[in-house]
This record gives C-alpha cells, structure tokens and sequence, in this order.
C-alpha cells in the first residue's frame, strides 16, 4: 500500500504497510480501486450529460457518497468497499444502458488508456468489463495496480501529486455536498464540476500541471459553493446558530453519544429519543450542534462529553451509553465498547453494526436505543464524584459575528481590537500540533480569535476573556471545519466596511489541516486569492518541493513554524 493522504502519514512521507489511522493494506487496494472505478463512472456521467444532457441522480448521489468513505478516518470495512465497487459498476452499466437506447457512442479515444493507469485500462473501460466472480480478494489484487505509485512512475512525483491534490480536494467537498444533500440540499452544477473533474483526471490533459491547477483552483470555487450551500441547509433547517452555553459536565440517566458532522442525523435521533429517558450528548465536531435553535430546543441534548477525535478511545471506553458514528474521524474500536458503537452513513467498522437509509432516507436507530436502554447510563454517583468543568460556548457563526460587526469595527479603529487570528482546522494526536495550543498563550490581549473544526479543543474550555471595552469574547467559536465558510463571510464583510480586500485586514490565517476537507477549504481559500495563509503543523507530504514552490511564489503560503510559535505570532502582529 501507499497512501498519503492526510497529515499524520506515516514520517511525512507516505504509508506503506499500514496506516498511522490503522488502515490496513486490503482496505487501502479496495479505496485506491473504488476511486478509480468512481473515476471511470464519473468520466461516464460527464459524457452523458455534455454529450446527451442525461442526468441521472442515483449516479449523482452515489459518487459523492463513495468519495466520501475514502476520506481519512471514515471506513475500515472491507466488506463495506466491496459493495461500494460493485454498486459503481452497477450503476455505469445502467448510465451507459441509457446512453446507448438515446442513440449516443462515446468516441473510442475516450476510454484511450492512460499511462498513469499503469497497466489497467481507462477506468470507464474496466467499469464496463466483465469482472463475475470476484470477491474480495480479487478486488484487492486488482486494487494494488491502482495506487499512487504507478502515478507517480509514470507522471514523476510532483505531477502524481498534483492529480492528488485534486482529488483530495474533490473529497473534501464531494463530503460536504453530500452533507448538505442529506438535507435536500442539491446543486446540478456541483454534481457537473466533480465529474468533470473525475473525467479530466482519466484525460491526456491531465498530463499537463498547467491544466491540473487549474482544476484543483476550479474545485476550490466549487467547494465554496459547496460550503454556502451547506451553511444555508443547516441555518434553513434548523436556524441560525446563536451563543449558546454547552456543559461539559453529564447528567444521571441513560445516554448517547453522537460524533462526526451530520446534523441531520443528530436531529432524527433526537426526534426519535424524545420521551424515551436517554440523554443525547455530542462529541467532537458534533459540539457547534448546540447553537442552531433547530437542535437546542430538545431538552434532552443535554451536553457535550469528550475532546477530540484521537482521543476517541479513552472517551468512548468510558462512556456509559450507546455510540453513534455520523462521519469521520472514527478509529477502528477497542473491544471495551465495540458493542456500543454503531455506524452511519458512509462511515464502516468490522464487525460493527451498520444503520441504513431507507428508500425514502429515513434511518431507523431503535438498535442504538436499544443498546443506551441496556447500557448504565450515567450514575448519580458518577455524577457527584466527575470534576466538575465550566460551560463551553458555541454559536457564533457569521450571522452571530455579524450582529456585532460594529462594536468589531469600532474596536479596530480605536485601536482596541489589534489583530484577530483565525485558528481553524484539525487536531491530531502529534507533538507538533502543540504549536496550536502555545501560539494561543502569545496572543495579546487586545486581539481576538476565532475557531472553527476540531482543532478548537485544544482551547476550548479556556476563559480568553472580553475584548477590553466592550462585551465581545475574545475567543469565538464558529462552528466545524465547514463553517469556514462562515470566516470568509465575516472577512469579506469586513473588508468591504475598510475598503480593502481580505489580505489587507489585520486578521491572519494559521490553519491545521489533517484530512480532505481542510484540503479542499484550503483550495478555497487559494482560489479566493487569499494570501499569507500559514499551514500546519506539517505540510502535504503529496506536494513536492517543487509543487510547494508554486504555492509559496503565488500565494506566500508559509509553513506553520511549529519550533517557534512565538516567532510565528510575531510575524503576524
Ligand atoms: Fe476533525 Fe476529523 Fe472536521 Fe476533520 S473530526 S479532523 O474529520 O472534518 O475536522
Ligand atoms: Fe496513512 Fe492517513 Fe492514509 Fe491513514 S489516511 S493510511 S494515516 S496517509
């Protein structure tokens, strides 16, 4: 296996025998084959649409979502890819059926092999293969000539990376709108721009960097229209976020615990607890729930249980309740509660039970009820003996930040605000990332920051304070890694309030990035013409020197200095 897709890779440079996550080398073959069999059908679907206007939903809806289990942290399950793989096949033949009764051929250099496929054919051409019986461990043997290294043979390591540059980003946003999907929240032309990109990548042009860039700043507008759109799905659905105090501290009585990203998902197991005595509680980048008046007014969200993801283990071993898992980041279980935990969505474990939509996207969680009813709960004498925390706030997402923009503004000009600092992104478990947590102690007081993902746990339960003269919090919290989303509408109506642009602001950006969502908020930000961004704790081990230089000429982007965060807040003051 090679795989070197997130942060963590093993020694900055790349996994090869199994993954700092746990993945192991039959689940990396079975993604490296399911991307490049979804590569085939989304090539597939772009003909189909440019050359017939045939738009089919089912295929729509399938790639996003099988992009998404491939991302850092979602799926271990091998019997899960497998499915994953026959369904794309599945679903080509039916594309290609309609294709062919509307009376339309794809031109035979369409499916022309290209090299960085090494020796398997054009995916659109291997999708349509008869490939009866293979189980999994023929897609495993198969799914070994699919990975980064032939790419890297045949196109050199900076170009192989770029492709992945790409396609992490198509990740990151393929999982958004799939969010927002879940909502019913659709763009045709968001479906258009990621299969096109899927078709480009199976294309001779994408033998050029030029062109490769390109797409990679065409999905970072995407994925901004992509992170709207879900930020509209949430404030539609259930409101917009308001501040909002969250306890940390449980409450005696039966309980469920829910991580990941999906709201939706949070909002139906709340509908169908109601009345039931089990107390819900978020964990990780569940936390932001508390603030949309939508999910707040059930009574028995009672709190917030837990950090970040890594450290789910110790989290989840001493939870006393059910476990359900919406999204990344999930990590394979540990046997003191496997059988608590169950999965949602895209996310898989072996050997863990598995909630599916029914057709009309209801999902039925009696099986996790269940479980809570069976479990303790929470004691009164756990209760009494916990240490006791302070609230967390949450909500401040842009139209929270917005409702005080004057007294923002006004504290800019008067010089009592100096500088805010956006810290958003991921956490992780590496010493490095405790550049984070040291940079937030070099901050003046007369500055502001604001969070946004998982990496607000490594301060979230820090009193920053007001901002001097006024009744603004120092530290804002503006919800998961998509509200970045919500940033970008607070700096672009600031800067039209200065008459400046985003990079003339006093705001810096400092971002940690673990896994394809960041990369795609990343691409986002690039393509927006923010400059000066600086990322960490280390960057892509997938962008070569050479890519980097590129970035760095174009967008200073600059690497986090995580030997001396105090040098690094310096620069930014
Ligand atoms: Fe954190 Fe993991 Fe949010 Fe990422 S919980 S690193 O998936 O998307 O942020
Ligand atoms: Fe390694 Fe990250 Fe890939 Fe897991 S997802 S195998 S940790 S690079």
């Amino acid at each position: 296996m090679m795989c070197y897709q997130c942060e963590q890779t093993k020694g900055g440079v790349g996994c090869t025998e199994i993954g700092v996550c746990g993945k192991t080398p039959e689940v990396a073959a079975l993604q490296d084959l399911l991307i490049y069999t979804v590569k085939g059908l989304g090539s597939l679907a772009h003909h189909a649409r440019t050359l017939a206007g045939l738009e089919d939903q089912e295929v729509n809806t399938f790639i996003n979502g099988a992009i998404f289990s491939t991302l850092t942290n979602v799926n271990f399950a091998d019997d899960r890819f497998v499915e994953f793989v026959n369904d794309s096949r599945r679903l080509h033949k039916q594309l290609a059926a309609k294709l062919t009764s509307a009376g339309i051929y794809l031109p035979a250099s369409s499916t022309t092999p290209q090299p960085w496929f090494g020796s398997m054919p054009h995916p659109m051409a291997w999708n349509t293969q008869s490939m009866a019986p293979r189980g999994v461990a023929d897609m495993i043997e198969v799914g070994h000539q699919t990975g980064i290294t032939v790419r890297q043979e045949a196109l050199g390591e900076t170009l192989a990376g770029l492709h992945e540059l790409l396609m992490y980003g198509l990740k990151g946003l393929a999982a958004y709108a799939h969010h927002a999907e879940a909502l019913g929240y659709k763009d045709p032309a968001v479906y258009a721009d990621v299969q096109e990109s899927l078709a480009f990548l199976c294309s001779p042009e994408a033998a050029d960097v030029g062109a490769v860039l390109d797409h990679c700043f065409k999905a970072g507008a995407t994925n901004f229209r992509v992170m709207e759109m879900l930020s509209n799905a949430h404030t539609s659905t259930f409101g917009h976020p308001v501040p909002t105090p969250v306890t940390l501290n449980p409450v005696p009585g039966k309980a469920i615990l829910v991580t990941g990203h999906d709201m939706h998902d949070l909002h139906m197991l709340l509908e169908q607890t109601a009345g039931k005595g089990i107390n819900v509680y978020t964990h990780g980048e569940m936390l932001p729930a508390h603030g949309y008046p939508g999910l707040k007014k059930y009574p028995h969200l009672v709190g917030h249980f837990g950090g970040a993801w890594y450290r789910q283990k110790i989290d989840f071993a001493c939870f006393p309740g059910a476990i359900a898992v919406t999204t990344n980041c999930v990590l394979d279980p540990l046997q003191a509660y496997k059988d608590n935990i169950f999965t949602i969505n895209e996310t898989g474990l072996s050997g863990v039970p598995h909630i599916r939509a029914d057709g009309s996207g209801h999902k039925d969680f009696s099986a996790i009820i269940k479980r809570a009813l069976e479990l303790p709960g929470f004691t009164a004498e756990d209760v009494a003996n916990a240490s006791k925390k302070k609230d967390v706030m949450v909500g401040f997402g842009h139209n929270a930040v917005l409702s005080v923009a004057p007294q923002v503004v006004e504290a800019i000009q008067t010089g009592r605000l100096e500088h805010i600092f956006l810290v958003g992104g991921c956490d992780g478990s590496e010493p490095q990332r405790k550049y984070y947590s040291k940079l937030y102690q070099y901050m003046p007081s007369n500055t502001m920051v604001l969070t946004l993902g998982c990496g607000k746990f490594r301060i979230f339960d820090q009193d920053f304070g007001m901002l001097p003269g006024t009744n603004i919090p120092r530290l804002l919290d503006m919800g998961q890694c998509n509200d970045a989303y919500s940033a970008l509408v607070v700096a672009t109506e600031l800067s039209k309030v200065f008459k400046t642009d985003v990079n003339s602001l006093p705001l810096s950006l400092d971002l940690s990035w673990f896994e394809q969502k960041a990369v795609a908020v990343l691409l986002t930000l690039l393509h927006l013409g923010v400059r000066n961004i600086r990322l960490g704790p280390r960057l892509p081990a997938f962008l070569t020197p050479e890519a980097v230089s590129v970035l760095v000429d174009k967008f200073n982007l600059i690497p986090a200095n995580v030997a001396d965060p105090a040098a690094d807040m310096k620069m930014m003051m």
